[in-house]
């Protein structure tokens, strides 16, 4: 369970650092699977990824948590999955978003991206009652000794309730290939390996560009609430509409 300390930091920053919320010998075998993961899958298509707007952002594997029992353990870590818990909030239950591995190397970053003043749901930020009531909070974790230039998290602190957007944003910071080190108000986050890094998803956030030789080696699990109750049967969505489907609470893989 988050304490006051914690509460009072989150909601204030946006963000709190779990220190070695991960044992050496938990990091040893995530290290020890994304070897093999990696080594089996195929660089990434330096075009595709340019296509999606993700250029020199890193090495990543999307779906992490269908890569084995290391990985399924972290769903419910007893390091974290209270604090999701209470910052989810209320009656709205967690649920796994998004779960991937991230690689970044020499001259590699994630951009400027999220903020207070993109108003969708999921980069919510609410108190309210003595209850949190976030849209996204996710656990980034260290797999290896984070330092200043490794093309470390970034984070604005207090972002995640700006009335005003970041100026930052529609520059280069923003752009493809861009980074936060020109970012006013931005900070590295620096762990060492086993600390985790939670953080509400509307922090602004990104990361700084990796300057040192090396690579940044860090797993990333999103959680967001759930709130649907309805769940249709295959059956019936097998033969809806792509219209209809869409509106339903399953999406099709
Ligand atoms: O790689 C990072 O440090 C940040 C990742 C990130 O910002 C994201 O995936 O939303």
């Amino acid at each position: 369970m988050s304490n006051e300390m914690e509460d009072y930091l989150f909601d204030l920053n946006g963000y709190v650092i779990l220190k070695q919320a991960l044992s050496e010998g938990e990091v040893d075998e995530l290290n020890r699977d994304l070897d093999r993961l990696f080594a089996e899958q195929p660089a990434p298509d330096p075009d595709q990824t340019k296509r999606k707007g993700y250029e020199a952002f890193g090495w990543s594997i999307g779906n992490l948590v269908e890569c084995g029992p290391t990985f399924e353990a972290l769903i419910d870590h007893p390091s974290w999955v209270d604090h999701i818990r209470r910052y989810i909030g209320g009656e709205d239950r967690p649920i796994l978003e998004g779960s991937s591995a991230i690689f970044r190397g020499e001259g590699e970053a994630s951009r400027l991206h999220s903020g207070a003043h993109k108003r969708r749901m999921y980069t919510q930020f609410r108190y309210h009652n003595g209850q949190f009531r976030c849209g996204e909070v996710n656990i980034m974790i260290a797999l290896n000794d984070w330092h200043s230039g490794d093309g470390v998290t970034m984070v604005v602190p207090g972002s995640h309730k700006s009335n005003i957007i970041h100026p930052r944003f529609g520059t280069e910071a923003n752009g493809p290939g861009g980074s936060l080190d020109v970012v006013e108000g931005a900070v590295e986050v620096l762990m060492d390996f086993g600390d985790a890094l939670l953080f509400v998803d509307c922090l602004a956030h990104g990361s700084g560009k990796r300057v040192n030789p090396g690579v940044r080696r860090s797993i990333l699990y999103r959680y967001g609430p759930r709130w649907q109750t309805y769940t249709p049967p295959s059956e019936l969505m097998n033969r809806l509409t792509p219209e209809r489907q869409a509106l339903m609470n399953v999406s099709k893989r």
